[in-house]
């Protein structure tokens, strides 16, 4: 999204007792070596045979059971690759650089992934910054990396890839650096070729080349994104999937108009691995800060477009982000935009915006156990289309 300007205090868990796993924890699953005993309060269930989790006692008796998808979609769908959440929080304090862990920004909650994974959702965007990365003061885009906020991605990444599931690293700068417009394509190809390096040997990392440029033609940011896949594939990462994002904030509502569907149809990609990331919120300006939607069908009309572009060019496409309110008009909204995508065959998947452990009572934060997108939103419009 466009940015978040929050409050937030900073609650230090306490240490946990190693004895007995938190709810949502692992508890068992093959290869697993941790302690297979739950807190009080919570049940060691088998979601599959690589993960067990701890899950509320009461869960199976109180818990909403998930809409059934062939209630609200009708006719052959094609399922989702990859869908899931954002874990948003690494890239708060935006301008504050480096900024200190825990104050400024902070990573994803392992318990909040495994209550995704706990779930069947499979994907995760991790979303960073830059400049935390390759800091202005020691050389930027073309300086050495940070390792230790470096580290922390990786840690993110390998927790979440450790439980099957695919982590998208986001660098979610909207094409700034510093202050400045990134511009230069031989810049942003080695940068890109330097971290992908870091990932190569992970099959189960996608790079997000960027996440929402705006105010720059849509073909400056084309020759960017191209430029962005070239230095991924020379890294020698050549089996994950690479997402491009477009100007305009990605939004998939003025793909068709943005200038992007104009030349975004020339992507190459050398492994052949590569997908359209679009971004829709479901209010009236499309920004995803009001939890009032414009109607119940918005969410599939936004996209049609989009869509038919994706199919006429013989591309696919993935949600990067959606975002609606709990209410009657927006779930509906969201499940119409859902069905018509697997309906439509060409996009690969969709990514909730947010969870993360900083959101607050943001309405769209799907971070367990109380974010207020979890009672409604993920049983009735998420969940049915897993
Ligand atoms: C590297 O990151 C750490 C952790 O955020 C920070 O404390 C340190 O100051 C950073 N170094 C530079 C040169 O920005
Ligand atoms: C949200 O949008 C609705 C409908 O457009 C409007 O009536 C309301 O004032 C908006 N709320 C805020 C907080 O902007
Ligand atoms: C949408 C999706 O891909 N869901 C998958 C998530 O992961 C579980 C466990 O690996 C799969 O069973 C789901 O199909």
């Amino acid at each position: 999204m466009k940015g978040a300007i929050l409050s937030f205090a900073v609650a230090l868990a306490s240490a946990a007792p190693a004895m007995s796993v938190a709810v949502w924890g692992q508890c068992g699953g093959s290869g697993y070596g941790g302690s297979t005993v739950c807190d009080s309060g919570a049940t060691c269930v088998a979601v599959n045979t690589f993960y067990s989790q701890c899950q509320p006692s009461s869960a199976t008796t109180t818990a909403t059971a998930p809409t059934s998808s062939s209630s609200i979609c009708s006719g052959t769908r094609t399922k989702f690759k990859f869908f899931g959440v954002n874990q948003s929080g690494a890239e708060f304090g935006n301008t504050v650089f480096p900024g200190a862990l825990g104050t400024e920004y902070t990573w994803p909650a392992p318990s909040s992934i495994d209550f995704f994974i706990g779930k069947g959702f499979n994907t995760f965007r991790v979303p960073f910054l830059m400049e935390r990365v390759s800091p202005p003061t020691t050389g930027g885009l073309t300086g050495p990396f940070n390792q230790t906020y470096l580290g922390g991605l990786k840690d993110t990444v390998n927790y979440i890839t450790s439980k099957g599931g695919f982590a998208a690293i986001d660098p979610h700068n909207f094409m700034i650096f510093n202050g400045a417009t990134i511009t230069n394509t031989n810049t942003f190809q080695s940068w890109w070729q330097k971290l992908a390096a870091e990932f190569k040997s992970n099959d189960h990392v996608i790079f997000d080349l960027q996440n929402e440029p705006h105010d720059i033609p849509a073909q400056t940011v084309f020759n960017l994104m191209q430029a962005g896949v070239n230095g991924v594939r020379a890294s020698g990462a050549t089996s994950q999937l690479i997402l491009v994002e477009g100007t305009s904030w990605t939004g998939a509502w003025t793909w068709t108009t943005s200038g992007n569907s104009q030349v975004f149809g020339a992507i190459r990609d050398p492994n052949n691995n590569i997908a359209i990331e679009m971004h829709q919120y479901l209010d009236s300006d499309g920004s995803g800060t009001n939890a009032t939607c414009v109607s119940s069908t918005i969410g599939a009309e936004r996209l049609q477009a989009a869509t038919a572009w994706l199919k006429q060019n013989n591309l696919k496409g993935l949600l990067g982000e959606i975002g609606a309110g709990s209410n009657a008009a927006c779930i509906s909204a969201v499940q119409g935009a859902l069905c018509e995508m697997q309906q439509s065959g060409v996009w690969l998947g969709a990514l909730w915006w947010a969870a993360g452990p900083w959101w607050g009572d943001y309405y769209q934060s799907i971070e367990p156990p109380t974010g207020p997108a979890v009672a409604q939103i993920l049983p009735q419009a998420l969940e049915p289309f897993l």
